[in-house]
């Protein structure tokens, strides 16, 4: 049991962190925490007018910042991965109070901003340019990148801090200031983390101009004043479908840049000849783990029908045995729902499985504490055939599995949906795992062999396509979003020969 109330261990941890924001601010944005379903603080919120005043200061900022040298960029966010491991359990314990995810997770969130940290100060000396062959004489052609401008980053409540680290560490060191718009159910972690980032800066000196990173707390309309800014480069938006297609329309409206990290419908398939229980496990992180609340959770299960009597009953057992409960007082491996909206969702997804034929394992309501906390059984879900719900993502513990006898159509079945975001194969045959990753194989962004859906690490680009969005974070060469490319022909010869061959004498 935690020896004191919950507002309290808030504002302890917030205080840890080094944020002073008011926590108790009378007729304040109030917000709740998952694991009990009560008020842990009412905060102070910005109006489009502060949005508007903080992009004009993000603007100058980006003037000083894009000047100073990009290694020296770099030791800023390696000073934030400094104060990021001494605040790791603090911010790790924010995340489960505002997300409701377990200790490991939250502190697996915060370690997912030092690795990026740490892979930026990297970066930071080797935002490369090509250098190329030119057809004319004496002729030079390269590739510059310049810092873009100010990025606008939005975030959802899942992963109330990760994703927002992945965009800041790459656009710091890019030369661009940043402008955070949190989901409004999780801004205290955000105001930690930007308190923990002022650490930093401190420590780092004048270089840093005021208004490098900024906050700024509240609803919809703070996401539009960005969205809608000619001086917001680059959005980078992180949530469901719906907000990007709002979101994405109107940034090109303006010709603005964007990186959209939406929605999955993330399947796997268990082949044959797969290591049962290997699959197994990853499934039930895959799909149980963080309460089925990741954009890279495993919402749907292909398996072949010569193993579905050996893997089902193994899953349908741990699905009734995982532990759920409070993520704060228990060591149970899945936490609670974000809200009664989330517990709705899921019930109206399960009710319209069982009225296409579903079989419905778990999947109830758990009671654990308050009436105002929404704990739930996951589910497991065998259906007839791929429809009604099993086409879309529902951010719930729900995994939906189906047999398949042809390897070419269970292929067709797991790209036949609007999600493009995650996807795994369970198998030992070199084939099907080659034919998964091929062309013709998974259409996602991520396609994975013998591991689950979620938890990628940020070596890698992340990101998705169709209704996923298309963007890319975090690793390989996603910084590239974040800076704008010059081509450069420079003549160093006394002669001014035009390309193509193309004459012009005058
Ligand atoms: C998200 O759910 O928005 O791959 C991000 C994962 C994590 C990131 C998830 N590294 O599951």
């Amino acid at each position: 049991m935690l020896t004191k109330p919950l507002d309290i261990v808030t504002r302890d941890t917030m205080q840890a962190c080094g944020a002073t924001a008011a926590l108790d601010v009378a007729g304040g944005m109030a917000v709740i925490s998952p694991v009990t379903g009560t008020a842990v603080a009412s905060l102070a919120t910005h109006s489009a007018g502060d949005a508007a005043t903080a992009i004009d200061l993000a603007a100058s900022a980006f003037r000083t910042w894009r000047m100073v040298p990009a290694p020296r960029r770099g030791e800023l966010v390696r000073l934030y991965a400094e104060e990021l491991r001494k605040s790791k359990e603090d911010l790790g314990r924010m995340v489960s109070i505002e997300a409701g995810k377990s200790p490991s997770e939250g502190l697996g969130e915060v370690q997912e901003m030092i690795d990026i940290c740490d892979f930026a100060v990297g970066l930071s000396r080797q935002l490369y340019g090509l250098t190329i062959a030119t057809e004319r004489p004496g002729h030079r052609m390269m590739e510059t990148w310049h810092p873009l401008g100010v990025v606008g980053i939005i975030t959802a409540f899942n992963f109330p801090c990760a994703p927002w680290c992945w965009n800041a560490a790459l656009a710091l060191v890019c030369g661009d200031p940043v402008l955070w718009k949190p989901s409004e159910k999780t801004p205290l972690t955000a105001l930690a983390c930007q308190a923990v980032l002022e650490r930093a800066i401190a420590r780092f000196g004048s270089d840093a101009p005021e208004g490098l990173s900024q906050v700024l707390v509240g609803g919809p309309e703070l996401g539009e004043a960005l969205t809608d800014s000619s001086r917001v480069a680059l959005i980078s938006a992180t949530g469901s479908t719906r907000m990007g297609r709002i979101v994405g329309p109107r940034v090109a409206a303006r010709f603005g840049k964007c990186i959209l990290e939406l929605g999955g419908n993330n399947a796997g398939i268990v082949c044959p000849s797969a290591d049962m229980d290997m699959a197994l496990r990853a499934i039930a992180f895959g799909a149980m783990g963080t309460a089925g609340q990741r954009c890279t959770t495993m919402r749907r299960l292909f398996v072949h029908e010569s193993v579905y009597d050996q893997i089902v009953p193994a899953l349908k057992k741990a699905y009734a045995s995982v532990t759920v409960g409070n993520p704060l007082e228990t060591s149970a491996l899945v936490g609670p729902l974000i809200d009664a909206s989330a517990y709705e969702s899921m019930q109206a997804a399960l009710a319209e499985a069982a009225g296409l034929g579903g079989t419905v394992h778990g999947g109830g309501r758990e009671e654990v504490g308050a009436d105002s906390a929404f704990y739930v059984r996951p589910a497991l879900v065998e259906m007839p055939e791929q429809a009604g719900p099993v086409l879309r993502e529902t951010f719930a513990p729900i995994l939906y599995v189906m047999k398949y006898g042809d390897f070419d159509e269970v292929l067709e079945q797991h790209n036949a949906v609007g999600g493009g975001l995650s996807s795994s194969i369970f198998t030992t045959d070199m084939r099907e795992m080659e034919h998964f990753l091929s062309a013709r194989g998974s259409d996602c962004g991520i396609a994975n062999v013998n591991i689950g859906t979620s938890g990628a690490e940020i070596g890698g680009a992340f990101g998705g396509e169709k209704e996923t969005g298309g963007g890319r974070e975090s690793g390989s060469d996603a910084w590239r979003a974040y800076m704008r490319r010059a081509t450069n022909t420079i003549n160093y010869s006394t002669e001014l020969p035009l390309a193509q061959g193309v004459t012009f004498d005058i």
